[in-house]
């Protein structure tokens, strides 16, 4: 029988950590390209991708600049391009789709309910700002709200789903978020095989605990059945024992200086190709193989 083939997806940058938090965080487009190329060749088949500031390293929704490291990753790669919908907490839903809109993507990240989305506790007593905005924005998420009614899911799979051809990277932060994606698969507005992100251990979300894990695939199992696939990103420390959970119970994992800065316990990781590498590593010697781009989109089925 062949080898099960595991699906690397690679974070590059997200919207949640700041530049004083690591300076291997790639923040200009220069730095998101070269990570992100870099990732691939270290094994990632799909790149989720958020653009900032070139200027100050803030989260940005410009579609300019998303064109300034787009092409240059397109070129150098064949990787699934995964472009975030998510944006940041602080966006509008607007800004958050814009890239998207333009650079019409195989793939794009589809956030399937509200929540709190906590980040301020990041902010740890003592650290050394490099930009006033930083402690601000992390401060803001307190009293923010990440707005992802219904309107907005049906508005972003008419717009990029129906209108682009673009497939989801479903990112379902509790089990109630799995009830109401059967809810649009049940309307006939998503379709398998559906690629289903576990989000684990947001400030908000389903905590990163491996019988949460288990609870959310047995009812991705009871409400999909076999049509669809899951991913596990696990934010901070257990990310990459999550990962290693997640493949071996059959499903695919994520990882990225999105969604953890460290390597291991008290060190950063140098760069998004390291951290592929140390899973890539753990996958090959647990005999399971990593697929290739072309090989992720045959499984998901994209437009290619
Ligand atoms: N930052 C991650 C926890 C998105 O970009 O749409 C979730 C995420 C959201 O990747
Ligand atoms: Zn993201």
């Amino acid at each position: 029988m062949a080898a099960r083939k595991v699906i690397i997806t690679c974070a590059i940058t997200g919207s949640v950590h700041t530049p004083s938090m690591s300076p291997y965080l790639p923040v200009t487009p220069d730095e998101i390209a070269q990570q992100a190329i870099e990732a691939a060749e270290a094994g990632a088949a799909i790149l989720h991708l958020h653009a900032r500031n070139p200027e100050n390293g803030r989260p940005s929704a410009d579609p300019a600049v998303f064109l300034q490291f787009l092409p240059r990753i397109r070129q150098a790669t064949d990787a699934v391009i995964n472009i975030s919908t998510g944006g940041s907490s602080l966006m509008s839903l607007d800004d958050r789709l814009a890239a998207a809109l333009t650079a019409r993507p195989e793939m794009c990240s589809l956030n399937m309910g509200s929540m709190n989305f906590g980040i301020y506790p990041l902010a740890k007593p003592g650290m050394e700002w490099q930009h006033e905005w930083e402690p601000q924005l992390l401060e803001a998420t307190r009293g923010a709200i990440f707005k992802n009614t219904f309107a907005d899911i049906e508005d972003i799979l008419k717009r990029l789903g129906e209108g682009c051809g673009t497939r989801f990277e479903f990112e379902c932060y509790d089990v109630g978020h799995l009830y109401t994606l059967k809810h649009f698969y049940d309307r006939g507005l998503v379709k398998g095989p559906l690629f289903i992100q576990f989000v684990m251990g947001i400030l908000g979300g389903i905590g990163a605990d491996p019988d949460n894990l288990i609870h959310m695939k047995h009812i991705a199992d009871k409400l999909f059945g076999g049509d669809y696939r899951f991913s596990v990103l696990a934010a901070g420390r257990q990310q990459m024992p999550l990962a290693t959970m997640a493949a071996t119970m059959g499903g695919h994992v994520r990882v990225g200086l999105e969604d953890n800065l460290y390597l291991g316990r008290g060190e950063l990781a140098t760069s998004n190709a390291e951290q592929v590498r140390r899973i890539r590593n753990i996958l090959e010697a647990l005999s399971l193989e990593i697929a290739t781009p072309d090989e992720a989109r045959v499984m998901l089925e994209l437009k290619g």
